[in-house]
């Protein structure tokens, strides 16, 4: 065997191979407010009406009702206004003074493998008193757009506390009114119910007496109404330890309404030394025994009008914090006088709510009232996960709701006490983004903590069979401030439901000019993608029209697994950078490749419009449904102020291949010769032939594409030694012909040379080359006009093929065969890209 030299040439593939089979110029678009976020998130969706996108506009409902919603657009109807779904409304938690301005419905907005979806609003509230508590709140929508239910994990507020107010009533209080209204506010910070916090009081002077039982008022405007109206105790001496212990043994009995087990606290509002002080160290000792939280409020308003001394004053003051509980700064209160009183009531109320939060012991304080759970969210056959970034302090978790059951996971479940000596997961933002990947082993679950370190990371972890969290690997972001885990995603390239990548976000990541270019980490064959890279524009520089800080594309900001686009059978990858070009946005369509991705982007969408109206293109894509009916995956991608879907073009494949009639030519033979017009030499034959399909499944119509061909004999010479045979005797070097080939079909043209008789008695040790052929084809007539097919018009596909002479004769061995994949519209057909072995293209050199 022998080496024989073949050179093809496809130059115009590297122009191609931007610009990929979605297409740029006929998207459908939706708008909503800028100011609303509209576009945030998008999600494909279908259900028995037909397909739609839905869109999240977190801020929605400006100013007064600001709650956010999900809209849904209609595609492929009459007429595409989007209608606003009014999750809020009915979105709601039992039992909860809930708030849900500014709740941000829609920020989080993912489909339910088995129908429906979940929207989420990070910053959906409560409020336990002044309290206010961000748990966040994800709702299950049906496939009919109807609130199945709404869940969260939050800390009950006003857990079970029974707390008795222990009210000096001598004479010395005054005015009386200043105690009411002190006890009207107070107890309005209370969550007040026979499930939350009871009040009794006891009122003393001389005398002790029940005021109010426990169990009388279960509610707070009832109690209100009553205190009210609380008359003065009256006496003349302070038997404040007397009060305390008739409290301690009397009110707090079960006959009152204690409730046996429940946290007892004593709040103890005096304006003089005691007259029984003696008493103090065994009451306190059996309130401690008891296990009471004592409150102590010295009013020092007696002391004023006396114009008492100091040391009377300090001795007062040492009584009632010897009263208090420890630690003496939490629980002691001094006021100027009665008056005053209202003024510590902010503070006694959220230090008995503090009270309320960490009763019982498997709570501590700070866990999941600020979780802000739904911050994100993944759904899949496993179950449910919600990020709650929130949690711990805002070193955060991950909420699961699989089919074991719910998990919260502890503070601790997701970090390593012995590792993590210093502050490093503090306020982690763990649960920023949530994933899950599918492996031989079972289930994996991933989440982002794009504040751990400084750097980020990303955890990688199983439930065991008690649902706990079993760390499997750590992943560790590399720039200080990149954000790096903040955006996940796991890709099954080759489709056999078995993740094979995953892809982590670091949009802030700083490129060389400290723009945050952004960047995505391919994991699995461990690589970057990064964005075209971007001159940084700041306010400072010099010569650049971009003016919105910060600069850099912030790359990865969007990350979504896109079912194949090109119809290669491997699952795609889009890529948002919505700061790209001055805070247009764009987004990069990256191909699958066998069970990896290939590092070079495929096509570049930028945003379209004046960037006024939408901003951020790229913050949202989802690509999972064929929204038109062609059989194509299309793919919808969301900015702030609008969306847009863009159609995906069929791709078809074309295979050109060229032989030759006679495949061998002896040229000492002389059974080829022939004779056209008065010449007389070598003649062949070629026949070249196009075989057509289109990629999809569409078998409803059957597309044609318009072809031309032209071929050049000896193309890389000045003048040819060969030329065709044609009846006008023009003895041309070149070729053209223009056909029409229909999918599935087979076109073959046949066309007939003769050598030139100086080429034919060449000597025969001679090795030069002898002759290149050039076939150059293209889709003729096509009307659509994109910017692909006038790059194709310019510079057609091509590609040349040597023939070498050889002892015994020309060689017409080689053939041509490669197969060209174009993109189709119902209109036209383009060229878009050669499919064949590289190999082939690499080195010029090739064995037969
Ligand atoms: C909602 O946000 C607006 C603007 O930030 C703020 O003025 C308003 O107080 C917020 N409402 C609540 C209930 O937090
Ligand atoms: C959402 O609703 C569906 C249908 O009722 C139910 O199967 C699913 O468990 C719900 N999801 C959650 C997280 O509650
Ligand atoms: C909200 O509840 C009302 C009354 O039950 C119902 O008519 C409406 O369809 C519900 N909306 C959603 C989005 O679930
Ligand atoms: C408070 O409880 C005591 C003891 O059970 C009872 O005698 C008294 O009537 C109750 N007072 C009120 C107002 O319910
Ligand atoms: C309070 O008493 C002190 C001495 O005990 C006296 O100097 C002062 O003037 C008095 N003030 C008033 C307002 O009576
Ligand atoms: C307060 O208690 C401490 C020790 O428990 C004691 O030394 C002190 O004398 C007490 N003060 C008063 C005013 O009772
Ligand atoms: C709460 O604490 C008590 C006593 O400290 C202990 O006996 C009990 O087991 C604890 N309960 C929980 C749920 O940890
Ligand atoms: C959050 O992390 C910090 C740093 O490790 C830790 O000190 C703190 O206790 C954590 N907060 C909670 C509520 O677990
Ligand atoms: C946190 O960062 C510091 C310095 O950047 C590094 O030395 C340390 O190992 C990191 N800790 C963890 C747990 O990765
Ligand atoms: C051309 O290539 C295709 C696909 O690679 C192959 O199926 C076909 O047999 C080849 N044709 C010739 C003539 O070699
Ligand atoms: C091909 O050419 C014919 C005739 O010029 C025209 O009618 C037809 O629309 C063209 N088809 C395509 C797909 O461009
Ligand atoms: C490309 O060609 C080389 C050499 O002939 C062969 O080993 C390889 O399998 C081919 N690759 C594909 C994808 O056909
Ligand atoms: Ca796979
Ligand atoms: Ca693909
Ligand atoms: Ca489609």
């Amino acid at each position: 065997m022998r080496n024989l030299y073949c050179t093809f040439i496809f130059a115009v593939l590297l122009t191609c191979v931007f610009s990929f089979n979605v297409d740029q110029k006929n998207s459908l678009s939706f708008s909503g407010p800028l100011e609303d976020m509209f576009g945030y998130t998008v999600q494909q969706f279908e259900n028995s009406e037909g397909k739609w996108v839905l869109i999240g506009s977190p801020l929605s409902g400006q100013p007064s009702k600001r709650t956010g919603d999900v809209y849904k657009c209609p595609v492929g109807r009459d007429n595409n206004n989007c209608i606003k779904l009014e999750l809020p409304k009915n979105t709601t938690i039992p039992n909860l003074r809930e708030v849900k301005e500014n709740m941000t419905m829609g920020s989080t907005l993912v489909t339910n493998p088995k129908g429906g979806f979940l929207a989420c609003g990070p910053q959906y509230g409560y409020k336990c008193g002044p309290q206010h508590f961000i748990s966040g709140v994800c709702t299950n929508v049906s496939s009919s757009f109807q609130i199945l239910n709404s869940f969260t994990k939050y800390q009950e507020c006003g857990k079970e506390m029974d707390l008795v107010i222990v009210l000096d009533g001598s004479n010395s209080i005054y005015p009386w009114s200043s105690i009411t209204e002190f006890l009207n506010k107070f107890i309005g910070r209370l969550e007040i119910g026979p499930k939350q916090t009871q009040v009794g009081i006891v009122s003393y002077g001389e005398t002790v007496s029940h005021q109010v039982n426990l169990s009388q008022f279960d509610n707070m405007p009832a109690l209100r109404d009553f205190v009210q109206v609380l008359p003065q105790h009256t006496g003349t001496k302070t038997m404040t330890f007397l009060g305390i212990d008739t409290a301690r043994e009397e009110a707090f009995m079960p006959e009152r309404g204690a409730r046996p087990g429940v946290k007892k606290v004593m709040v103890i509002v005096t304006d003089g030394e005691s007259h029984d002080y003696y008493n103090l160290q065994k009451v306190i000792k059996a309130c401690e025994h008891d296990d009471i939280e004592r409150f102590g409020i010295a009013v020092l308003g007696d002391y004023g009008r006396q114009n008492k001394s100091l040391s009377e004053v300090q001795k007062f003051i040492k009584e009632i914090q010897n009263i208090s509980s420890e630690p003496i700064q939490d629980h002691f209160f001094n006021v100027s006088d009665e008056a005053a009183l209202v003024n510590i009531v902010d503070t006694l109320g959220s230090r008995i709510l503090a009270l309320e939060a960490t009763s019982g012991n498997s709570t501590s304080p700070i866990q999941m009232e600020m979780s802000q759970t739904g911050f994100s969210a993944h759904t899949s056959n496993e179950g449910v996960l919600l990020g709650a970034v929130g949690a711990y302090e805002w070193n955060g978790t991950v909420v699961m709701y699989t089919p074991g059951g719910d998990v919260v996971p502890g503070k601790d479940a997701f970090f390593d006490p012995l590792k993590e000596a210093r502050n490093e997961r503090l306020a982690a933002y763990l649960g920023y983004d949530v994933q899950s990947a599918s492996t031989s082993e079972g289930e994996l679950y991933i989440t982002g903590a794009p504040r751990y370190n400084h750097t980020g990371r990303v955890v990688i972890y199983r439930l065991d069979e008690n649902n706990r969290i079993v760390i499997s690997q750590i992943l560790k972001g590399e720039q200080i401030g990149s954000y790096f885990g903040s955006v996940l995603q796991t890709v099954d390239v080759d489709n056999d439901s078995l993740t094979d990548l995953l892809l982590v976000g670091a949009p802030m990541y700083m490129g060389p000019e400290k723009d945050e270019q952004g960047r995505v980490y391919v994991y699995r064959l461990k690589y970057t993608l990064k964005p075209i890279n971007q001159s940084c524009c700041t306010l400072q520089s010099a010569g650049c029209t971009n003016k919105n800080e910060p600069c850099g594309a912030r790359f990865g900001t969007a990350i979504a697994a896109v079912t194949d686009l090109n119809l290669d059978g491997y699952n795609d990858v889009a890529i948002g950078a919505p700061f790209e070009n001055d805070h247009r946005g764009a987004v990069y369509i990256y191909h699958g490749d066998q069970k990896s991705l290939k590092k070079k982007f495929v096509q570049h969408i930028p945003a379209g419009g004046d960037g006024e109206k939408v901003k951020f293109f790229g913050q949202s894509i989802h690509g999972v449904m064929d929204l038109n009916g062609d059989g194509i995956t299309d793919i919808t991608i969301g900015g702030l102020g609008g969306a847009s879907l863009f159609w995906s073009r069929d791709v078809a494949e074309l295979h050109a291949s060229m032989t030759f009639n006679p495949s061998k030519v002896n040229l000492q033979q002389i059974e080829h010769q022939c004779e056209h017009g008065n010449r007389k030499s070598i003649c062949a034959k070629t026949n070249l032939c196009f075989t057509y399909r289109v990629k999809s499944n569409q078998p409803t119509v059957k597309t044609t594409a318009n072809m031309t061909y032209t071929i050049t004999l000896d193309s890389l010479r000045a003048t040819s030694r060969a030329s065709f045979i044609s009846k006008d005797l023009k003895n041309d070097r070149r070729t053209t012909q223009k056909f029409t080939i229909m999918d599935g079909t087979k076109e073959c043209m046949e066309k007939t040379f003769m050598m030139s008789a100086s080429c034919v008695f060449l000597p025969v040790q001679s090795l030069t080359l002898f002759s290149a052929q050039s076939v150059q084809f293209s889709v003729a007539d096509c009307k659509c006009g994109t910017f692909m097919l006038k790059a194709l018009h310019q510079r057609p596909l091509s590609f040349n093929q040597h023939l070498e002479r050889s002892q015994e004769g020309l060689h017409h061995r080689q053939r041509l065969n490669v197969t060209h994949l174009f993109q189709t519209g119902s209109a036209c057909v383009h060229h878009m890209k050669a499919l064949h072995n590289r190999t082939n293209t690499n080195k010029s050199q090739l064995l037969w």
